[in-house]
């Protein structure tokens, strides 16, 4: 593998409209805090730099709400959002943020250079205008009815009841969320990346030369560029961000997701005035912590950006993780279905790492995971408590017992005291190899497997009993066992840098460089140690309760308000509902729609034929969950082509007061094709 002379992480941005959550954590933070921890402890020269994303219509949508300006919306969630990350031990070289003056500055004049270059493509369109308003709509700001299912409150990009994704134009009966008139076309000229220009060496550079990248990652961008690349606006009607800063481009901002990337090399510029090495240098090794939902942004558009610039490096590696579940729901910020971290912190002081622990150990590396309150109890008992806590604490307080702390001098090693030792170097090896492959979850099993190795020797050597007999042998049995739990503290502080920082106090000899780890004389005979105390607490079931009383308090609380039960249609004739015909069915099989958050492809058996229907799902149900399933369906909608696919009927479903949608299937197993009247 390439040796780097440097290294420059980045971490996603998170958007300043609210606090960040431990899905947030799980799948950007706590990753990428191990990594730079590690290669810090290394003695790499590494700078790792992050910022609050406080540009974009959500932000502006929640300032409306709430009645104050976007400036006031982003300095309070990016003081909380900065604030929390420091209290989970989150060690960013920098946490700056896009609405600082350095940043409007490098944006401003990377969008120049790009223009000057003639590396945009401009380009007029007509757009929803407020002519009360006097401005331009963003797709969220305009409201209107579904066309595919009649929810008047769909938005201009998408419909949230069935899931379709929308353009403002195919909207009925479109209104303005500024001033409730009915929008007016207007022409409006933006400018364009033309990715497809860049595509060739897009193709190149991640397919040919970056096959080793996560398979997830890897996947995703290959399915884009097999797609086609189209040209990107980089420009917005809004008032809301960083000017246009070229000629008749008043009223227009730079797109959120072109300036936001750059704000990784205005926080950097912050940082350090030798911010080119690492930007510019092909000696530096840059990696990107993201979230999926943020891959093309990181390895197909910026990367675009920086080549048609010129003189910047891209990222050697997008290590992206999935998405984590809460309590096998979707995290979801607007149902309040989340653990906040700032909430976190307040109400389960003292248990930062075990946070920590937990969203590793639990990490959507590959797949999807859950976060669950049970899990996390039992983790923290089981793991930190029962096996790390339990080995640390023998073997302080037995030498506290027996040598009033003093660290016993080490006599002859058995062959079993030699075997356990020198299982030490092959962990250290594997733990630096899963580290540095974005391994984290096995990383920390090695680091938790010199605690389950010293354990086992403790309980193999019983040094409780064989003190009566032989107190020489046990001299020796509690310096390997203080060894290894000098090797203990080494390794778990990429992890829980608290509880590193409290065993090192306890062994009291200062900071234990990163190369000692692997060895077996580190803590010296004649070493006095210091207090012992528990590194970790058991958690009881009625700290997890209360927590799952608070989760499911916020769902009523979200339920009650939503509880609006939409009220009776216009009468219609028994004639009008003969007309349609609605069929049990069987679901044969079902697939996600590429590119989309809200579809499905079903496979469906109607008992008159096999056929396929799209249906806005995705978020509801699994394509796995969906096989086999009963469903009723509308047989004779007419048909209509949704992301390319011809969808033949409707699959019937109820959606309860907080929006889920719920399949309807017969109380009974009746044949496919059974008439429903
Ligand atoms: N603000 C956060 C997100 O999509 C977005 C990341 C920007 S990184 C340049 O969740
Ligand atoms: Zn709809």
């Amino acid at each position: 593998m390439k040796e780097f002379k440097r290294y420059l992480i980045t971490s996603a941005l998170p958007y300043a409209n609210g606090p960040v959550h431990i899905g947030h954590l799980a799948g950007v933070y706590v990753p990428a805090d191990i990594y730079v921890r590690y290669l810090r402890l290394r003695g790499k020269d590494v700078v790792w730099v992050c910022g609050s994303d406080e540009h974009g219509v959500p932000i502006t949508i929640k300032a409306r709400n709430e009645g104050v300006s976007p400036q006031d919306i982003v300095d309070k969630y990016h003081n909380i959002i900065k604030e929390s990350f420091a209290g989970l031990g989150i060690s960013f070289d920098i946490y700056s943020r896009t609405t600082s003056p350095t940043h409007y500055k490098t944006a401003s004049d990377f969008f120049r250079t790009l223009y000057e270059k003639g590396e945009f493509i401009e380009q007029t369109s007509q757009q929803y205008y407020d002519e009360e308003a006097k401005t331009f709509l963003a797709d969220r700001y305009i409201m209107g009815t579904c066309p595919h299912c009649q929810n008047d409150r769909a938005y201009g990009d998408q419909c949230e009841k069935c899931g379709s994704t929308l353009s403002p134009t195919e909207l009925l009966n479109p209104r303005s969320m500024i001033s409730g008139s009915q929008p007016v076309m207007k022409e409006t000229k933006h400018w364009y990346l033309p990715l497809d220009k860049h595509e060739p060496f897009l193709r190149e550079w991640i397919l040919e030369n970056h096959k080793e990248w996560k398979q997830n990652v890897y996947g995703q961008c290959k399915s884009w560029l097999d797609s086609g690349l189209q040209p990107r606006a980089v420009s917005r009607d809004l008032s809301w961000g960083i000017p246009v800063p070229v000629e008749g481009a008043e009223g227009k901002v730079l797109y959120v997701w072109f300036d936001a990337p750059i704000g990784y090399i205005s926080a950097t510029k912050d940082l350090t005035p030798d911010w080119e090495k690492y930007w510019k240098d092909e000696e530096t090794k840059m990696v990107h912590f993201i979230g999926k939902d943020n891959i093309v942004f990181h390895c197909i558009v910026f990367p675009a950006m920086l080549k048609a610039h010129g003189g910047y490096i891209l990222p050697e590696n997008v290590p992206a993780n999935e998405f984590l579940n809460l309590e096998n729901d979707k995290i979801s910020t607007s149902q309040n279905w989340a653990v906040w971290l700032n909430e976190y912190l307040e109400e389960m002081p003292g248990k930062e790492d075990v946070l920590r622990y937990v969203l590793c150990a639990n990490a959507p590396e590959t797949k999807d995971n859950d976060f669950t309150w049970k899990d996390y109890q039992a983790r923290n008992n089981n793991e930190l408590v029962a096996v790390l806590g339990n080995f640390v604490n023998r073997a302080l307080v037995l030498t506290n017992k027996y040598y009033e702390g003093v660290v016993p001098e080490c006599g002859e090693l058995t062959d079993f005291d030699k075997e356990i030792l020198a299982e030490l170097p092959a962990l250290k090896k594997e733990l630096e190899n899963n580290i540095e492959t974005y391994h984290f979850r096995e990383a920390l099993k090695d680091a938790m497997n010199i605690a389950r190795l010293g354990n086992k020797y403790l309980a193999d050597t019983e040094p409780w009993k064989v003190v009566k007999t032989d107190p020489e042998r046990v001299k020796t049995i509690m310096n390997v066992a203080l060894q290894i739990t000098a090797n203990v503290a080494i390794a778990i502080e990429p992890f829980m840098p608290f509880s590193a920082e409290k065993l090192l106090k306890m062994l009291d000899c200062g900071k234990l460089e990163w190369e000692k780890l692997g060895e077996q004389d580190i803590i010296k005979a004649g070493h006095k140690l210091g207090k012992a105390e528990l590194l970790f607490e058991k958690i009881e079931d009625s700290v997890i309760e209360a927590q799952l009383k608070k989760l499911e308090d916020a769902k009523a609380a979200k339920l009650a308000a939503a509880a609006v039960v939409e009220p009776q249609k216009e009468t219609v004739s028994f004639d009008d509902f003969q007309k349609m015909d609605i069929r049990v069915s069987t679901i044969l099989a079902a697939e996600k729609v590429a590119k989309t958050k809200k579809l499905l492809k079903l496979t469906v058996d109607t008992g008159i034929d096999k056929r396929e229907i799209v249906s806005g799902i995705a978020e509801h149900y699994s394509p796995e969950e969906l096989v086999g399933k009963q469903v009723l369906v509308l047989v004779n909608l007419a048909p209509r082509e949704l992301k390319g696919i011809e969808s033949r009927g409707m699959i019937l479903m109820a959606e309860d007061a907080t929006g889920k949608l719920v399949l309807l299937s017969p109380a009974d197993k009746v044949k496919s094709g059974s008439q429903v009247g």
